[in-house]
């Protein structure tokens, strides 16, 4: 039957279950609070937020290779159960001692609260939603216990321990406190994170017309254009900010002429250029997803700048600032030697998703994201690498990263099995700003042949290739290189994405049967 030790267990499970409904109570309270005043300092979020920005760069990288775009759900996952852990903890420590367990909760909500006001760019109200979550988890934390207490003096038949009845009610009723505050606050969210969709001008300068690509012909290459859906996603953000456009604006300062601030609708009355250009992401493994081609409408970054007056200039480095306070750098010199930079507002021929920096974002063909493609941006401030650090030169990544030329095969599969006789091998390749001339095949490594090129875009663009192989049955080995205009070769010098983009050459296994 029932044995002190037993009763004890079940009391224990008891409290530490009460300690994670107050605490799931209180975040989805303050998840609530955080829809209506600031999204991201949600208690998780801001914990999350501040775990990424504190995490070394190889297990970073680590996290990306290994999750992919899964990461930030594998990350609020983790950040969850750890706090679930300690709410547990709480719970259980106030079976014993209340007002330590209550203090536990409040600390535990406390320390979101600091993280919240740290991030950069936020103001004293990110400390509400934590200040939710401490008086909402620790009240309901509070009554469970006197409904437990209540129950432990009830006779209760045929049941050990206190009334089930009252502690079953008053656990359903805070279980459906909390899904209904969540799901209002996502509601809250999603209405607060209205429309994008504004006017854009047609482009004074347009892109020329664009030509079918291979992936009509040979399934499985890359489509010559990117579908805006499918671009891939790379940013240090857990939630999408969400901008005004009609309050947005963008400012130029630091060491110019004069500071400026222009509208979206200063923006779009600029000339605009409208162009096809290859976006990469240093992350990017050899082989890897993290590359788009896209068509992307924008003013051209020199005239954006010209607006503040940079005659002089003693600056060396453009930092740009989003809305959060996220900083990215982009060399002067790279920004200004005539290559088509450009603040972009709008892509494949709408504006820009929320995903991809609604309503604005640097593009400039060449350099790697993480120094030049600034989404969500608000600020560009000309100043030195000397004075002024941005997010990933602190974190000691490359300031001048120009994209290394890659190649990538995207048929056959890696490790497929496909039948003897002709076997399109195809892929993408890409050297912007040079253009690609070359793509090479090796299988099993004989000689390398010539590839067939697609249809040329432009130097900015990636090039899609493909080869006809008289397939033999057997376990074979495929590899790729590309060369640009200017004779130079993908290198076959293994790197890693740290701290200046990989490189190396893809080579795949295949079996033939
Ligand atoms: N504000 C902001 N902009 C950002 C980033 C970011 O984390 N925050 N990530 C950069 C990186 S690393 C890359 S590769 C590109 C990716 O752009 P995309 O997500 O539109 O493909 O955005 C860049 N712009
Ligand atoms: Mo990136």
């Amino acid at each position: 039957m029932d044995t002190p030790d037993a009763r004890s267990r079940s009391r224990t499970l008891r409290h530490a279950a009460y300690g994670v409904l107050a605490t799931l109570v209180g975040l989805a309270a303050a998840h609530l609070v955080a829809a209506v005043t600031v999204p991201a300092a949600s208690p998780v979020l801001a914990v999350g937020s501040t775990v990424i920005d504190l995490t070394p760069t190889p297990l970073k990288e680590w996290a990306i290779r290994q999750f992919g775009t899964a990461d930030k759900l594998v990350l609020v996952g983790s950040v969850t159960l750890v706090v679930l852990v300690l709410a547990a903890l709480a719970g259980v420590v106030a079976a014993r001692l209340e007002t330590a367990g209550l203090l536990l909760l409040v600390g535990l909500a406390g320390v979101a609260g600091v993280l919240a006001v740290l991030r950069p760019g936020s103001g004293p109200l990110d400390l509400v939603p934590a200040l939710v979550a401490a008086a909402v988890g620790a009240t309901s934390l509070w009554w469970l216990h006197r409904v437990d207490d209540r129950g432990a003096g009830e006779p209760s038949p045929g049941v050990d321990g206190p009334s089930r009845r009252g502690v079953v009610l008053a656990s359903g009723g805070l279980a459906a406190a909390a899904v209904a505050m969540g799901a209002l606050g996502r509601w809250v969210t999603s209405y607060r994170l209205g429309g994008t969709d504004v006017a854009l001008p047609a482009a004074t300068d347009p892109a020329s017309s664009f030509p079918t690509g291979l992936e009509e012909r040979y399934a499985g290459i890359t489509p010559l254009r990117t579908p805006t859906a499918e671009f891939y996603r790379v940013d240090t953000r857990l939630t999408v900010p969400a901008v005004d456009v009609d309050s947005w604006t963008l400012t130029v300062d630091g060491d110019v002429e004069r500071e400026v601030t222009l509208t979206f609708d200063d923006l779009a009355g600029m000339r605009t250029i409208e162009r096809d250009i290859t976006l990469t992401c240093v992350s990017n493994e050899v082989g890897g997803p993290y590359v788009g081609g896209a068509r992307w409408l924008g003013v051209p970054l020199a005239d954006v700048l010209d607006r503040a007056g940079i005659g002089a200039t003693g600056a060396d480095q453009v930092l740009s600032t989003d809305v959060d306070g996220m900083t990215i750098s982009t060399p002067l010199a790279v920004a200004l030697d005539g290559r088509d930079a450009m603040i972009a507002i709008g892509m494949n021929g709408g504006p820009l998703p929320r995903e991809h920096g609604f309503p604005a974002r640097m593009v400039v063909p060449g350099l790697y994201g993480f120094v030049s493609a600034c989404k969500w941006i608000s600020r560009m401030t000309l100043t030195t690498y000397e004075a002024e650090q941005a997010y990933w030169t602190e974190r000691d990544w490359a300031t001048d990263a120009p994209i290394k030329i890659s190649s990538r095969i995207d048929t056959p599969k890696p490790l497929s099995r496909t039948a003897a006789g002709k076997v399109v091998i195809g892929g993408i390749a890409w050297a912007q700003g040079v253009g690609i001339d070359t793509v090479e095949v090796r299988v099993d490594g004989e000689a390398w042949r010539p590839a067939r090129l697609g249809p040329q875009v432009n130097d900015d663009y990636w090039r899609q290739w493909y080869l006809e192989w008289d397939a033999e049955p057997g376990q074979h080995f495929i590899a790729c290189r590309a060369t640009n205009k200017d004779g130079d070769v993908q290198s076959d010098v293994r790197m890693t994405p740290f701290p200046e983009g990989s490189s190396g050459l893809q080579e795949i296994s295949v079996s033939i049967t």
